[in-house]
């Protein structure tokens, strides 16, 4: 048989490297099949969602940018300032996280979603026309974000006019200069040439992508032990390996955009720089308790706890 797995992004990119793993660890190890559909080939981020909890779909890849309006509380992965820079960290995080692992699976099988993990994709950095040292710079910049209630509200503490759009809107819209700014990790910027219409790359480390991946619940559950472990085991493989390509990714990818194009400026900004954003990040986390569902503030715990966990083991 064989089982039908979307995400948002291209082949080559990193949710595309994760499905291509997961798909050869599966078919290496059983009779299944997977056949793999990147973005572009069954719509948008919300159409493959809306696929995967039918069933038409037996694996999805969303972000919780787009999974907020669904499931509240994946919204805290919004907060700005909340996930460490330190990559070591970071991926211990995500492996050890007894909310990623305990409290949001309930929450997504509420929505007739198994979540099989979640993963880093890179560190968030804002891409604008105009230069960026700190929020009033952002002053009447209309800023596209993904349609995430919690990240509208963090790009209006920052100074930004937030435009919340799907991602095949997001090039001609700054093509046309409906918005003038949007933020993605390096690597995506390089590999969908966004920085062909934008000018300034802005660093100030206030997130890191996170994305996650589902299973159908009816179709997973349906399975046998042996197949449900096969997947499982192929998660642990892909995950392993995705956080390993991406070693050195952020600065590769950010090279090569400097090689297309000379004229754009990358700054990373100072603490001092930084700390206006930063300063946000106590209102938006008060809004993500307001905003964020029944479950907010266990989560939001359970990630500080896991947070601080991860920064023991690795510090
Ligand atoms: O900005 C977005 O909408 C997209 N960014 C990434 C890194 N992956 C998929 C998502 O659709």
């Amino acid at each position: 048989d064989t089982w039908r797995y979307a995400f948002e992004e291209a082949m080559d990119e990193v949710q595309g490297k994760f499905a291509q793993k997961f798909k050869e660890e599966i078919e290496a190890n059983s009779d299944h099949q997977v056949q793999l559909f990147p973005f572009g080939t069954l719509g948008e981020s919300s159409d493959i969602m809306e696929q995967a909890q039918s069933g038409i779909l037996q694996f999805v890849d969303q972000s919780p940018g787009f999974t907020g309006a669904l499931i509240p509380e994946a919204q805290v992965f919004f907060v700005p300032y909340l996930l460490p820079q330190d990559e070591g960290e970071l991926v211990s995080f995500f492996k050890n996280s007894k909310a990623i692992n305990e409290l949001f699976p309930p929450l997504y099988a509420e929505q007739g979603l198994e979540l099989l993990t979640m993963f880093p994709e890179g560190e968030v950095m804002m891409t604008t026309t105009g230069p960026v040292k700190g929020p009033e710079d952002l002053n009447e910049v209309k800023f596209r974000v993904m349609t995430n209630p919690l990240l509208v509200e963090s790009y209006k503490s920052f100074g930004a006019t937030p435009t919340p759009l799907p991602w095949g809107e997001v090039y001609g819209a700054l093509q046309t200069g409906i918005i003038q700014g949007q933020e993605n990790p390096a690597f995506f910027i390089e590999s969908t040439k966004m920085y062909e219409v934008t000018d300034h790359i802005t660093r100030l480390g206030h997130n890191n992508f996170t994305t996650a991946v589902m299973a159908n619940l009816d179709f997973y559950d349906g399975l046998e032990e042996d197949d449900q472990n096969l997947i499982d085991d192929a998660i642990d493989v892909a995950f392993d390996y995705i956080t390993a390509y991406q070693d050195g990714l952020t600065e590769k990818s950010l090279e090569k955009i400097k090689e297309a194009k000379t004229s754009i400026t990358i700054t990373t900004l100072t603490e001092e720089e930084r700390a206006p954003f930063m300063a946000t990040a106590q209102d938006v986390e008060a809004e993500f308790l307001d905003i964020g569902g029944d479950q907010a503030q266990e989560i939001l715990d359970q990630m500080k706890a896991d947070l601080n966990a991860a920064a023991g083991a690795e510090g």
